[in-house]
């Protein structure tokens, strides 16, 4: 007997329905998860194709752009010109803000369409990040430099896993699974467990005596409780997190033998990483802080590249650590 899941989009539809809600966010989420599903075939063909490699140019943050990177980037932005609903994009991928249907549109979209680039070359799991929010349809007002408290929704999809999870306000985080058709069901909501055995800990362990003293000591009386888990792509650290509880964190370098290379104001970006994690794990029940302690959801972003550093996971763990970084 075949057994038949229920789909994402029949979740979706039963969703907005049952919040008598329009139809314009189901299309545009369609555009995503038609984006990725592009971009992982083109990436489970990546080292064959000779995808895996360097473009031989640097992005907005100086950094190499891969050529994975520009293909994700190209994706994304076709299924959102075709969903017509998107004002404003902003990615990873482009210094300035991208218009996609600045009169029409209803939502500002802030992805990054292939996170944890040091995977890219071995073709490991890498993560397609968005957040969504949506145009101020009543009032005068009309940035797209949103907090995330302001988003409607957040997702990640990791790369080439099959696995997609959302979270919508106020009404929990899913997970769902590509199936053999390439569709993704079974919706599955996630709640971060409350029972410490099974949390875990992630960060780039290499860092740590660049961390502030207070970070360093708290690793030090905290370490042993815990398992060590450290992907070095964001969707998939986190992924982890979601389902057994934690913490990943990326605090602020601050001790760096070569000062040059200290990053007080973070590594992660504001508005398409850590936001986006942020929104997904407060609909699962926990928290993400960055390091003056303060709700990653609360900041507000001066621009849309802004850096921050992000402590997200089970509630309790986090706000340890804020009260660490407050003392
Ligand atoms: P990457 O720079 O490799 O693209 O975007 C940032 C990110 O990946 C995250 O996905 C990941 O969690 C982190 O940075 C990895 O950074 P380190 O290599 O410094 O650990």
């Amino acid at each position: 007997m075949i057994r038949f899941e229920q789909t994402f989009m029949d979740f979706l539809l039963q969703h907005q329905e049952r919040h008598n809600r329009t139809y314009h966010f189901l299309i545009l989420v369609d555009g995503l998860i038609n984006a990725a599903k592009h971009i992982q075939q083109y990436y489970l063909t990546g080292a064959l194709k000779g995808n895996l490699g360097f473009a031989g140019n640097t992005n907005v943050q100086g950094e190499d752009v891969m050529r994975m990177d520009q293909i994700a980037q190209e994706v994304t932005i076709h299924y959102l010109k075709a969903s017509g609903r998107v004002i404003h994009a902003i990615s990873e991928e482009s210094e300035q803000i991208i218009p996609i249907n600045p009169e029409g549109g209803r939502y500002f979209v802030y992805f990054d369409p292939l996170d944890g680039s040091s995977n890219v070359a071995h073709g490991l799991p890498v993560g397609f990040l968005f957040g969504i929010a949506k145009r101020n349809l009543t009032g005068p007002e009309d940035s797209h430099l949103r907090a995330g408290r302001e988003f409607i929704a957040a997702g990640m999809f990791v790369i080439p896993t099959g696995t997609f999870t959302l979270a919508l306000k106020d009404a929990g985080t899913w997970r769902f699974h590509i199936d053999e058709t390439m569709n993704y069901v079974k919706p599955v909501q996630m709640v971060l467990p409350e029972d410490a055995k099974s949390w875990e800990l992630s960060f780039n362990e290499s860092n740590r005596y660049t961390f502030s003293e207070k970070i360093q000591a708290w690793i030090a009386q905290n370490e042993r409780k815990y398992v060590f888990r450290y992907l070095g792509a964001l969707a998939g650290d986190f992924h982890r997190i979601l389902s057994n509880g934690g913490m990943f964190m990326y605090p602020a370098i601050v001790n760096h033998p070569n000062p040059k290379k200290n990053r007080p104001q973070g590594k992660l970006r504001l508005m398409y990483e850590a936001a986006v994690v942020a929104f997904m794990c407060k609909e699962a029940g926990g928290e993400a802080i960055d390091e003056a302690g303060i709700p990653i959801l609360d900041v507000q972003p001066k621009d849309h590249h802004q850096r921050t550093a992000l402590y997200v996971g089970s509630r309790p763990m986090v706000e340890d650590v804020a009260r660490i970084l407050k003392s």
